[in-house]
């Protein structure tokens, strides 16, 4: 049988036997029942004002010391009228509050764990932390402790990072929960005109049912990685800010969602593409639209040119979905720009060069990571694997080691049926190139990235070096798919 009938057949069989069998072999997973999620049953308000994230408070009084504390804990949230839904929020809030610091600063910041009965981590994605201040599920922070994570911003590290959990197969449900927040390391001379603003917009994904609760997963979440009914913006629907017209404005755009691909247009106005996940790219690029992957970031400068309204909506993108369900992804306006008849103050022009990024020398060592996934019947149940290079994430097991310093191809080949966007901690890369049907192209700018969307069938092959050494994760940012095996480690010597 051809493989895809394979699944849609096999998930079938399990959704009827459901009650009977069905059966996921996972640790740590909550009890979930295996039918659709609940759909539209709660009604979130549109059309607020944009809210402002809340920004993390410096502590401390010495120049070049960011010094603060993050508490994970539970709180609600009122996402609809008239019902409080209990989440996670870092500091109560979710998103949780803004961190930025400047390139050079020293950054101190203790983590408290106050979530009931489970352990967590912070993991700074995309930042240049040493390994053991990385948030690894194998530094777990016990519930009820508290632990400080140190590190530097070297000087060139600008850039729109953010922090999540990631302890040991719990991070999908403590990020869908509530846990994640924007760090946005801001360099010493900035080439953008401080003008434009610097707005950053986190996109999480929210499912609420009818009590106002979020519902457990399901088996079709664990599968794709959990969609919501309602992608918010700050964890607002459908926000709105009225600027005057002629304004150009500077946002940075966070996929913070579990696995929901965001391709995105901003009706009305013209974006112009100036950064990525580690900062600003060579020169600005215009898009009519543009896909962010699950954690990826974009920093953006948005033109709007004519009094009216500016929709930023959802478009068509096919990610691969198994079996029934797959969510509707156009046409979602997730954002609203009201300009207004008002002109704006002049601005300075972007600037035609914003940095330079140096390309890598010739790599010592070429690796491939093949992304395979499995389903399998049997007695009890379904089985389940998302792996790479055949194997389910094992905490104990070194999959690579690597030389700090070093510079290395890694060649990442998808062989599944969904697109798999491929995160690896602890440094910045540069893609090279993409293969897909025999058919190689390279990416349209020279970029800084922590993550990469590998689509099915395709290949990406891409440069990078650890610099510093320790044990760094390599996973799918889909989060179901990092904890139904889609991860490894590699171990960079000195
Ligand atoms: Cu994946």
């Amino acid at each position: 049988m051809h493989r895809r009938g394979f699944l849609a057949a096999g998930l079938a069989t399990v959704l009827v036997s459901q009650r009977a069998t069905a059966q996921m072999k996972m640790d740590n997973m909550p009890g979930m029942d295996m039918g659709a999620a609940p759909q539209g049953a709660a009604v979130l308000p549109e059309g607020e004002a944009l809210r402002d994230l809340s920004r993390l408070a410096n502590e401390a009084d010495t120049p070049g010391l960011f010094k603060a504390k993050l508490t994970a804990e539970s709180t609600t949230a009122r996402f609809a009228e008239g019902l409080d839904t209990p989440i996670l929020g870092y500091n109560g809030t979710s998103p949780g509050p803004l961190i930025e610091a400047v390139e050079g600063d020293r950054v101190e910041i203790t983590f408290a764990n106050r979530i009931a009965d489970e352990a967590s981590t912070i993991h700074w994605h995309g930042m240049p932390v040493p390994a053991d201040q990385d948030g690894n599920p194998m530094d777990p922070v016990a519930a009820g402790t508290d632990r400080t994570y140190s590190f530097d911003l070297p000087e060139g590290s600008a850039g729109s990072y953010w922090y999540h959990p990631h302890p040991h197969g719990k991070t999908a449900e403590q990020v869908y929960r509530g846990l994640a927040g924007a760090f946005v390391v801001k360099p010493k001379a900035d080439p953008i005109p401080a003008a434009y603003g610097d707005t950053v917009l986190v996109f999480t994904d929210l499912r609420l049912a009818a009590d106002g609760t979020l519902p457990d997963s399901t088996m079709t979440d664990l599968m794709n990685g959990r969609v919501g009914d309602h992608v918010l913006v700050n964890g607002q629907k459908n926000p709105v800010l009225t600027v005057p017209f002629g304004t150009k404005r500077r946002f940075r755009f966070y996929n913070a969602t579990n696995a929901r691909f965001l391709r995105l247009s901003f009706d009305g106005a013209p974006m112009t593409i100036i950064g990525t996940d580690g900062g600003l790219l060579e020169a600005p690029v215009a898009a009519d639209d543009i896909l962010l992957s699950p954690a990826e970031r974009l920093e953006l400068i948005v033109s709007f040119e004519k009094p009216g309204t500016a929709t930023l909506s959802t478009l068509d993108y096919d990610r691969g979905w198994m079996g029934a369900g797959r969510p509707a992804d156009a046409g979602l306006a997730l954002f609203t720009v009201n300009v207004s008849e008002t002109p704006a103050e002049p601005a300075p022009p972007l600037p035609d060069r914003l940095r330079p990024i140096a390309q890598f020398g010739a790599p010592a060592v070429s690796r491939r990571f093949v992304f395979t996934e499995t389903m399998t019947m049997n007695a009890t149940g379904m089985e389940m694997g998302f792996l790479i290079n055949g194997a389910a994430f094992d905490i104990k097991r070194v999959d690579v080691v690597a030389k700090a310093g070093q510079v290395e191809l890694w060649e990442i080949v998808n062989k599944t049926d969904m697109d798999h966007p491929f995160h690896v901690h602890g440094t910045q890369f540069q893609v090279v190139e993409h293969e897909r049907g025999g058919e190689i192209s390279k990416p349209a700018y020279r970029a800084w990235k922590d993550t990469v969307n590998v689509a099915r069938g395709e290949t990406v092959r891409l440069l990078l070096r650890q610099d510093r050494p320790g044990p760094r994760m390599y996973h799918c940012h889909i989060l179901e798919h990092e904890q139904l095996g889609m991860m490894g480690i590699v171990d960079v010597q000195a």
